[in-house]
């Protein structure tokens, strides 16, 4: 046993000095490291010169107050804030045209009346002398940021710019975009950096007609866009940005657009369409570089999007995208005009990016019904495309509901539509909520000789506490071929770590133990037994035989992957079993999609997908225990998934059917409206 993981050790500081050179160096993360923050004040010069009640919301305060939030909370300082450049009219070609790029600035000695005449030429659009210079310094600063992460000066970042950037086409300005910030850095990461996937995810409110259709043709280029439609009715009310535009030519399937159909979408909705429609494409893709077109008009108490998603939503958001291309992502800023909820948007989106625990999810974990006639519509559009959907042929929806409104347990009640102002008050307590703290230890409990692993500094070693009577009876009884003071050792500290984990000392851990079932159901039992604790997810690879007392304890969801077939079993929603284990890769992928996992009330989700608190691990698996506390205090996993995987028929049926009969007892698992 010993021997198994010293050889595996053996092995890993050999493979890693070999990568590096030289030994590796003792506490310090395996990936890059560090968060950028991108912002520059004279991006607040350019301010709407004339009376345009479309344009009137795109106010300089936008940027100005969302960066003295982040000082605010100390998130900024925490930051590697990076300078801005200009981008150079060579950077504004690689989408616009020359021809375009002149006429925008020609506007730097225009006239307020020569400057309103040629904003009329567009569709919601102004100019002002410092439009030119900002609109160049947005892109600049969107370069500098994805220069940074791609060549791994830093692990992920964010550009605050003005003016927005996505809707902005190649001879046009659009929707108070001027150069489009983020389609300019996707050209710029393939053709000066090389990469061949680009992931773009545009969660502003609004259609980024303007990616869309810079690159509809190419299929290195994901671009994912959710938007509010209400079938056309909605700015840019455009045909092209219903579910069933995909893309074209070798571009076909690379294009995602997510109609909303109603207002007042909520947590629920984004999350489930991030679980069902985004995330099984973009793990299929594999992106190198995720590019944010974040926009915060999708928060609540925004008067462009009238959607309910609160804050930490974006949280979510973010830590969803995460897994992918080794954390590498630039979150640039478009819309929000909402400014109290944008500052906070932005501040939870960037604590994410900083490896901060992810706040827990309010509302029901109930999408509604429109959000679910989008998913299956998307679904079914893509299911040609992308291995992920096509087991499951349920079409599109043949008749849209009539459904009005969502009747759903509230947050804030109806809104009055079109309108922030009856909001106000309930807004306020909202966004007022000072963010929670949580504790930030993490335990480790690992065998003394373990002392030679790469680990993040101030990790909490346990000690280990004594065994109670009836663990050391159980222990005795399956494990008795250890020595007895070596097995109270690896049980005893594990439940040390649960210990601190239940009395909230500490927010995660990691355990290992030669032993990992008896350890799990050791630490299951103890967990139980505090009272206070109402709901437990264990999810567990491999055979795990758990009491039935535990079992029917009614507060543990449990979830076995690659356990021993259990026909017999009747399928229950709390013990949930995904048998087989010719290959991990595609359960690890269905699991990635089954929100099961998700931590809807539970404090101290840690990073890990799966959302354990606690990580139990077998001796032979130490080497990977590096990667997973590294993850734990909230670095990228050092591997992405890697290249696609396709599920077997037999396994992607058994996936499938298994979320059908779940799906009754948890809606989150649906992904259409029959
Ligand atoms: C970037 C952005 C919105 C334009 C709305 C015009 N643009 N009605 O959010
Ligand atoms: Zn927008």
């Amino acid at each position: 046993m010993q021997g198994g993981w010293e050889a595996a050790r053996g092995r890993r500081l050999r493979s890693s000095a070999a990568r590096a050179g030289t030994g590796m160096a003792k506490n310090r993360p395996p990936g890059p490291q560090g968060t950028a923050l991108i912002y520059d004040k004279d991006m607040a010069r350019v301010r709407l010169l004339w009376d345009d009640p479309e344009c009137a919301i795109e106010v300089p305060e936008r940027l100005t107050s969302t960066y003295a939030r982040l000082c605010h909370r100390g998130l900024a300082q925490r930051c590697v804030q990076l300078p801005v450049r200009e981008a150079t009219e060579e950077d504004l070609e690689l989408v616009h045209s020359p021809e375009y790029v002149a006429v925008v600035k020609g506007t730097q000695t225009m006239s307020r009346e020569q400057l309103h005449t040629l904003a009329q030429q567009y569709d919601a659009v102004y100019f002002h002398p410092s439009t030119f210079p900002c609109a160049r310094m947005a892109v600049g600063a969107t370069l500098q940021l994805v220069d940074a992460v791609v060549t791994g000066a830093v692990g992920n970042g964010m550009a605050l710019v003005r003016p927005p950037g996505h809707h902005s086409q190649r001879d046009a300005a659009n929707g108070f975009c001027v150069f489009n910030n983020v389609a300019i850095a996707a050209e710029h990461a393939k053709r000066r950096h090389g990469l061949q996937r680009i992931l773009i995810v545009d969660w502003d409110i609004h259609h980024g007609q303007g990616i869309q259709r810079a690159f509809e043709n190419d299929p290195s280029v994901l671009y994912f866009s959710w938007h509010r439609y209400e079938h056309q009715s909605f700015w840019p009310r455009l045909r092209e940005s219903d579910y069933d535009v995909v893309g074209q030519g070798p571009g076909r399937g690379f294009t995602v657009n997510v109609p909303w159909n109603k207002v007042g979408m909520r947590n629920a909705d984004y999350v489930s369409v991030f679980l069902h429609v985004l995330l099984p494409l973009a793990i299929e893709f594999d992106p190198e570089l995720v590019l944010v077109s974040a926009g915060y008009d999708s928060g609540i108490g925004d008067p462009e999007g009238e959607m309910k998603a609160t804050p930490e939503c974006f949280a979510h958001l973010t830590f969803l995208l995460l897994p992918l291309a080794r954390g590498r992502l630039c979150a640039v800023l478009e819309g929000g005009y909402y400014l109290q909820s944008l500052a906070e948007c932005v501040c939870l989106t960037l604590q994410t990016l900083l490896g901060d625990p992810v706040p827990a999810l309010s509302g029901e974990p109930v999408p509604c019904l429109s959000a679910l006639e989008s998913i299956q519509n998307v679904r079914a559009a893509h299911a040609p495309h992308w291995a992920s959907l096509r087991h499951e042929n349920s079409g599109p929806v043949l008749t849209p509901s009539t459904w009005q409104g969502d009747a759903g347990p509230s947050l804030l009640g109806t809104p009055s539509t079109g309108t922030t102002d009856g909001l106000k008050p309930l807004l306020d307590k909202v966004l007022s909520c000072p963010p929670r703290s949580l504790c930030t230890g993490i335990g480790l409990a690992v065998p003394d000789s373990a002392s030679g692993l790469n680990l993040p500094p101030a990790l909490l070693q346990e000690k280990g506490v004594p065994l109670r009577e009836e663990e050391e009876a159980l222990w005795a009884r399956l494990d008795s071929a250890l020595p007895q003071d070596q097995a109270l050792a690896a049980l005893g500290k594990p439940l040390a770590l649960l210990d601190e984990i239940l009395a909230g000392q500490v927010r995660a851990g990691i355990a290992v133990s030669p032993t990992v079932s008896a350890t799990t159901v050791a630490a299951l039992r103890r967990t139980l037994s505090c009272q206070a604790l109402s709901r437990l997810l264990c999810v567990t690879l491999g055979d795990l035989d758990v009491p039935e007392d535990l079992r029917d304890d009614g507060r543990m969801l449990l979830l076995n992957l690659g356990g021993k077939e259990q026909p017999e079993a009747a399928p229950s929603p709390a013990c949930i079993r995904l048998a087989g284990r010719e290959s991990w890769c595609p359960w690890v992928r269905a699991l990635a999609c089954l929100p099961l996992g998700m931590d809807w009330a539970l404090p101290g989700c840690s990073r890990l997908q799966l959302g354990l608190g606690c990580c139990c691990c077998p001796n032979s698996e130490l080497p990977s225990v590096e990667a997973l506390a590294w993850a734990l205090v909230g670095r990228p996993l050092p591997s992405t998934l890697g290249p696609f995987l396709s599920a077997s028929p037999e396994q992607a049926s058994a996936v499938t059917r298994l979320c059908r009969q779940l799906q009754q007892d948890w809606p989150m698992l649906q992904v259409s409206v029959t």
